[in-house]
């Protein structure tokens, strides 16, 4: 099914998605450029479109109390419904109903946001200032303690802003949120009047504005709430009763950091404005923190799906290579924060090894938190169960519905990038687009059946032939399952790769991940890439304490589970041994289509009766990990033993 692009009007902010920036190598392609058509995108975006985002408006306006909130606030009176960051789930859910609106145009669903966004602009204080809580609470206590998320909401109110303009032309949210940002800016930006976001999020969101407007004072000010890290300065929950300022990234300057700590969601959406920041102002040690915390992200504390954030305590990172399976909290916002971050390291260095993180991440730990029906959700994305986690209609903190629905509707803008004379192809997804590389309009289009198979054609139609280089991403998968030293295939077992040009095999070189192929482009001309999928048997470094004398298996950028619903009782006794023969077919009919991985193992388990333990040989089915659950509560697993003596039986 394709996708439709609509165009925005009645433009009064410069709308350059991305400007050019100082030290930036390449610039995403917009999603709002790029239609897809794609046997497995396509379904994930029209169930976003059809049945997430009508989970997010039902429980927005209905079931809680969100809406009403700033109805109240503009009533002048009330009370409060929901938690203090609440406001932050009305703007998300505008985020995705825009850039899902830009996908499939709908009136009804406009309109009523419409309806929502004058609520929100009959809520703003006469300054600028815009917070249901913090209105209705009493505003002699707004902006004292520095965990509150005032800032936090006021990023996600700016994200929202620009998004809703950018489809449908209307102002009046971005300009809300610009007043906002204004009164920010007035309040805090004088001498002696320190702020430590407590949940970051505004420093990206003030790049996006900054580049939507071209206004030089957000991006001072997201440096300068960058800037405000590790000087001492917190106030609030976090320093005065917890005592924990690297919960939220501010033990140290932000320059001084080398390693991840504390909550994921805000650290990702720190780094990820971080970046955003160095590209503009070429801050070299803003570089060589996110290089530092990203390899230590990725060798120590990176779970196989793509997850991130191992403890519920902190929801965050723990000690390295400390990633428990069963209790693992991979929160889906987490995930969503990880591919928004390795996209603007991609973007910052022009190397594949960051959308090799951001494609495991995004095809497996981000998508299992919806699910098939698009209207459940993971908070949290274990890599084993017992059989009673599920996904769930709704949460009191609703962070993560409007997160991924965010992501996904806006997947079109993590396929292509670009640089001034030349084309990235970063994901290979079902999609055309045309970019124009030097005055020169260059048609491109995808068509393939990944992740099910490795094939991937490429169309490449200049207007004028000409001299320019495609640079085609050689998938990291293909030789190891991260680019760190955390996990690798056994027997050190590699996939091939063959790419041709018009069905003649290419001379070019891999350059940082990216095969580089540089010639004369005309009308017409066809890339093929062929990459052999097999199953791959992942084992984890031996400090990766969890995961020893077990394997997890991966086919092609997947990584599957083993779930009891297809082999009751595997969670209790299941192994498999070393030479056991794997079989991949695509089951059409199997959660909404999919490969699996069927093999013949042992199970052991103990007979009651006789008092022994009896082994048999079962036939398995292995289902991509982010399929798991829909098909009711089962045991789960990703991690299995590989030999009869780990096995665990309960
Ligand atoms: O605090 C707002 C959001 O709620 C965070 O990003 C999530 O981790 C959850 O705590
Ligand atoms: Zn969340």
């Amino acid at each position: 099914m394709r996708s439709f692009l609509i165009c925005s009007a009645g433009l009064l902010f410069s709308a350059s998605l991305w400007a050019q920036s100082p030290s930036q190598k390449i610039y995403p392609i917009n999603f709002s450029k790029v239609a897809i058509e794609d046997n497995f995108w396509s379904p994930q975006l029209e169930k976003v479109a059809n049945a997430t985002i009508d989970a997010c408006v039902t429980y927005t306006e209905d079931k809680t109390g969100r809406i009403r909130n700033f109805e109240k606030v503009a009533q002048g009176s009330g009370k409060h419904e929901g938690i203090y960051y609440d406001d932050s789930d009305v703007y998300k859910a505008i985020e995705a109903i825009a850039y899902s609106l830009k996908n499939f145009p709908d009136k009804e669903l406009e309109a009523n946001t419409d309806v929502w966004i004058d609520k929100i602009a009959a809520a703003q204080q006469a300054d600028g200032y815009l917070n249901t809580y913090y209105t209705l609470n009493g505003l002699q206590d707004r902006w004292k303690d520095m965990e509150r998320h005032e800032d936090y909401c006021a990023g996600h109110l700016i994200e929202a802003g620009i998004a809703y303009y950018n489809t449908t032309g209307k102002d009046k949210l971005l300009k809300v949120a610009t007043k906002f940002a204004d009164h920010i800016d007035n309040y805090f930006r004088v001498p002696n009047k320190p702020w430590v976001s407590g949940h970051e999020g505004i420093e990206l969101a003030l790049m996006k504005l900054y580049h939507q407007t071209n206004e030089k004072r957000y991006l001072q000010l997201a440096d300068w709430f960058v800037d405000q890290r590790g000087k001492g300065h917190g106030v609030g929950k976090i320093w005065d009763e917890w005592k924990d300022p690297e919960y939220a990234q501010d033990a140290i300057p932000v320059r001084d950091q080398r390693k991840i700590t504390g909550h994921a969601v805000r650290a990702m959406y720190l780094y990820t404005g971080v970046a955003d920041i160095a590209s503009e102002t070429k801050d070299e040690g803003y570089v060589k923190t996110m290089d530092a915390i990203w390899d230590d992200v990725v060798n120590k504390h990176y779970y196989i799906t793509g997850g991130i954030g191992a403890q519920g305590t902190n929801e965050g990172f723990g000690k390295p290579y400390d990633l428990p399976n069963e209790s693992a909290y991979c929160e889906t916002c987490a995930s969503v924060g990880m591919v928004f971050w390795n996209q603007r390291m991609n973007m910052l260095s022009a190397q594949a090894k960051y959308i090799d993180v951001l494609e495991r991440t995004l095809y497996n730990a981000a998508i299992d938190g919806i699910s098939l029906t698009g209207n459940r959700f993971f908070y949290g994305n274990p890599l084993a169960s017992d059989g009673n986690y599920e996904r769930s209609e709704w949460f009191g903190t609703a962070c993560c519905p409007s997160n991924i629905a965010r992501l996904v509707s806006s997947l079109g803008s993590y396929i292509y990038s670009r640089s001034a004379t030349d084309l990235y192809v970063n994901l290979f997804v079902g999609s055309e687009t045309t970019v124009d590389l030097n005055k020169n309009e260059v048609f491109v289009k995808q068509t393939g059946n990944y992740p099910w198979n490795g094939q991937v054609s490429i169309e490449v139609s200049p207007k004028k032939a000409k001299e320019f280089a495609v640079f085609v991403r050689i998938p990291g998968w293909l030789k190891e399952p991260v680019p760190s030293s955390l996990y690798h295939y056994k027997n050190n077992k590699t996939n091939n790769y063959t790419v041709t040009v018009n069905g003649k095999p290419v001379n070019a070189a891999v350059e940082d991940g990216y095969l580089k192929i540089n010639r004369k482009w005309k009308k017409g001309d066809k890339i093929d890439m062929n990459m052999n999928m097999e199953v791959q048997r992942i084992v984890s470094s031996d400090e990766l304490k969890q995961n020893q004398n077990r394997i997890a298996l991966q086919y092609g950028p997947i990584v599957y589970a083993v779930e009891d619903v297809d082999n009751p009782n595997a969670r209790n006794g299941l192994f498999i041994p070393e030479n056991t023969q794997f079989q991949v077919s695509y089951k059409p009919d199997l959660l909404g289509g999919a490969n699996v991985i069927q093999f013949k193992a042992p199970i052991v388990a103990i007979d009651q009766a006789s008092n022994q333990v009896l082994q048999q040989e079962r036939e398995i089915t292995a289902i991509p990990y982010f399929l798991w659950n829909n098909r009711g509560k089962s045991a789960m697993q990703v991690w299995i033993p590989e030999k009869l003596t780990s096995v665990r039986i309960d």
